[in-house]
């Protein structure tokens, strides 16, 4: 009998598991655009055309490969509303007995179907260099999870820059040479620009039709929808950005949204790259002289490092992971994350680029937005449900642990080993956003000193209990205690100030 072939949004890889064991003369492969996948987060404008747009040529590639295609858009009358209701539709339509499906990134989804009322079964996922079981198996026995260990274990396996059974250079790790502040660079090599054909003008204007109210405007809408737009943009980063990749990766420049990052999150999660083929081609720049090893080693280890620990960590953790709050933080998250309506530079900037572009980079994500809502107590599911809607690469089993681990320490430390917090000393440092501050980063408390200033400290004061015997936060402890009485007081009441005003809603 026929089997259906499900190719849900993200899972847009020619040679993904469950094409691989579909058979083109009898089986039907079905792609759908539905409300509960645009619904289920508060999804930027642009995620929602980029998705669409990309499930629509995948199909066209597809049927161009000689597969039988079953496409239902958004809009169809008959679209049933959710996967399981289109996959049974057109199982009833084809007679088929059975849908086929790479296990999706999402518990939420897994789960929808393990309990449908057709047969759904799910293959392993093998885009990723490390699947959920080889995970399962570093992990078991360790008192804790530590990236930079799997990491090392990574590149053994994989022998990514490697020489031998030695890192290429001689070290795992060249974080020391990187981290130098940016400057404004008028040469700097401009984003490659993706043409808008008919088929995703088309989609623009659907998604501009039908979610009207969503976040983020779709006018500077960039991302490549095809292999063959991702391969580009591949190259050009190869080929222009890796280069001062490392030393520049935590600098943020009001002005420079894109700095020498990447871009190739969302061609990476929607499966028209594969992490094998972007970190080779980084290793072979290397190899060939093009670029320093410390700028390909950063670059490696985000992709074969970072994306799959955090992938591993949530399947590992289990369901309950995105409803953790180790820190018990309640406080709602501040409505300027929506509007970008705040006086603090840093925090407008940074929100106004996620609006337009649904981009910020990693620095701005964790110590920008994440510091300050992690200082600031809010809520960790709302701070989730932020990332996972604003950013066109945001699919829960890689939000969810940059998020609520890495970001938020809701999940009591299993990301981090210890939170991601810093004053407005860090982000002067690593930005010009404090030169067109209303704020004054130099103030530590009172009605202009940086707010990051003072809540820094009120998060550490409020959370003693748990840190203070942290081996890497004794130092800070001794900091604050060696203060006078009445700077901390005047610092916690400064907090206070604006935690207040962050409660009653009015502009901070
Ligand atoms: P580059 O800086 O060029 O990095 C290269 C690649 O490395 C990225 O494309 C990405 O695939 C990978 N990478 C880098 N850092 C990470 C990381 N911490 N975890 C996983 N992969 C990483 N990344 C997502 O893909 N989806 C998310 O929903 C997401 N949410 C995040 C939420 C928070 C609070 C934080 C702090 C980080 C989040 N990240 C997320 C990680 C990271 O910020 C983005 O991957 C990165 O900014 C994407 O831009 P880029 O492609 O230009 O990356
Ligand atoms: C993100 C997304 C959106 C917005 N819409 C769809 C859709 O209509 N159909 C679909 O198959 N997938 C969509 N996706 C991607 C899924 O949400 C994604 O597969 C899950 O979150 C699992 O990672
Ligand atoms: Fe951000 Fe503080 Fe600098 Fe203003 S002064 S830009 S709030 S760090």
């Amino acid at each position: 009998p026929t089997r259906l072939i499900a190719v849900l949004g993200d899972q847009l890889s020619h040679d993904g598991a469950a094409l691989r064991a579909g058979d083109k003369a009898r089986d039907v492969v079905v792609l759908a655009e539905v409300r509960e996948e645009a619904s289920y987060a508060p999804h930027h404008k642009q995620k929602l055309a980029l998705t669409f747009a990309a499930m629509r040529r995948f199909a066209d590639e597809l049927s161009r490969e000689g597969w039988q295609v079953r496409y239902t858009k958004l809009t169809d009358p008959e679209n049933a509303g959710s996967l399981v209701g289109e996959f049974a539709r057109r199982a009833g339509e084809e007679g088929a007995d059975e849908v086929l499906t790479i296990a999706p990134g999402e518990w939420r989804l897994r789960e929808a179907f393990e309990a449908a009322p057709l047969k759904i079964r799910q293959l392993p996922d093998d885009r990723f260099f490390c699947s959920e079981t080889r995970f399962a198996d570093w992990a078991k026995g360790r008192k804790e999870l530590r990236m930079e260990w799997f990491y090392r274990e990574m590149r053994r396996e994989t022998g990514l820059l490697m020489e031998g059974d030695k890192p290429a250079g001689g070290e795992w790790n060249y974080d020391k040479e990187n981290r130098k502040p940016a400057q404004a660079d008028l040469f700097r090599e401009a984003a490659p620009t993706f043409r808008k054909d008919a088929l995703v003008q088309e989609v623009i204007e659907m998604v501009e039709a039908e979610f009207p109210d969503s976040f983020g405007g779709l006018d500077q809408f960039n991302w490549p929808v095809s292999r063959a737009q991702a391969l580009r943009a591949l190259a050009h980063f190869i080929a222009h950005n890796l280069v001062e990749f490392g030393p520049y990766q935590d600098a943020m420049l009001d002005g420079d949204p894109l700095l020498y990052h990447s871009l190739l999150s969302s061609s990476l999660n929607l499966g028209l790259l594969s992490a094998r083929e972007v970190c080779e081609a980084a290793e072979a720049a290397c190899r060939a002289g093009k670029v320093p090893i410390q700028s390909a080693e950063g670059f490696i280890r985000q992709i074969l490092g970072w994306r799959e620990y955090v992938r591993g960590v949530y399947f590992l953790e289990g369901p309950d992971y995105t409803s953790r709050n180790a820190l018990a933080h309640h406080r709602d998250l501040p409505w300027f994350y929506w509007s970008g309506e705040t006086d603090m530079a840093c925090l407008r900037a940074t929100v106004e680029q996620t609006r337009d572009l649904a981009y910020a980079h990693h620095i701005q994500r964790l110590m920008v937005t994440g510091n300050f809502a992690l200082l600031a107590g809010v809520d960790p599911a709302q701070v989730q449900e932020w990332y996972l809607g604003v950013y066109i690469d945001a699919y829960e089993w890689v939000e969810a642990p940059n998020t609520a681990g890495m970001s938020q320490f809701a999940d009591g430390g299993v990301v981090a080993s210890k939170p991601y917090i810093s004053s407005g000393v860090y982000i002067d440092k690593m930005s010009d956003y404090c030169a067109g501050c209303a704020y004054d980063v130099k103030a530590k408390d009172g009605d202009r000193a940086c707010p990051f200033n003072s809540l820094y400290w009120h998060f550490l004061d409020r959370h003693r209990d748990r840190f203070e015997g942290n081996m890497r936060m004794r130092m800070i402890y001794r900091n604050w205690d060696r203060q006078a009485p009445e700077t901390r007081k005047a610092k916690l009441e400064t907090a206070e100030a604006i935690l207040r005003k962050l409660d009653a809603g009015a502009r901070v």
